[in-house]
């Protein structure tokens, strides 16, 4: 049986590809080659997440609110749990307002959520420098500027 996925997650599909190659341009062949698969994948999936919802609200789409959790462009990565894939919500995590923690323990404890710009910023630092995971998770323990004992428990999920 075929499956049909909906143009909203085509489009969601098409700007993780863009921000693949975002980070491409970004590092050095060999740079992105050597980058963890969990970062490439997670930031990717950030991409596809904050711009497609950027790109759907500039057309008129209302959020949600986030009790109600919106997955418009199969990028959130919510479902993610630490033994699965590499496309985890690391980034999308520490924007978003969605604890999916309520789901279940298996899931990232994500009291996170920071709404100023400059986790913006620090999301994109991981992407231009060569960072190891456990390099790019202590340069967002001291960079992202929220609860430190909230961010720590949130990025365990990844040590
Ligand atoms: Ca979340
Ligand atoms: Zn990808």
């Amino acid at each position: 049986m075929e499956t049909f996925w909906p143009t909203t997650m085509k489009i969601g599909s098409t700007l993780h590809e863009l921000g693949h190659m975002a980070q491409y341009n970004r590092n050095t062949f060999t740079g992105y080659l050597t980058t963890s698969n969990l970062l490439l994948e997670s930031w990717a999936s950030y991409v596809g997440w904050y711009v497609g919802e950027a790109y759907y609200t500039s057309l008129g789409w209302v959020k949600p609110p986030e009790t109600d959790y919106s997955n418009i462009t199969n990028q959130s990565r919510q479902f993610w749990m630490s033994t699965n894939d590499n496309y985890s919500p690391m980034f999308v995590d520490l924007i978003d307002g969605y604890n999916q923690r309520a789901r279940g323990t298996t899931y990232p404890n994500d009291n996170i959520s920071v709404t100023n710009n400059s986790v913006h910023s620090q999301i994109l630092y991981v992407a231009d420098h060569i960072l190891g995971l456990s390099g790019a998770l202590d340069y967002l323990q001291s960079n992202v500027d929220c609860n430190k004992t909230d961010l720590s428990t949130y990025l365990s999920s990844y040590r």
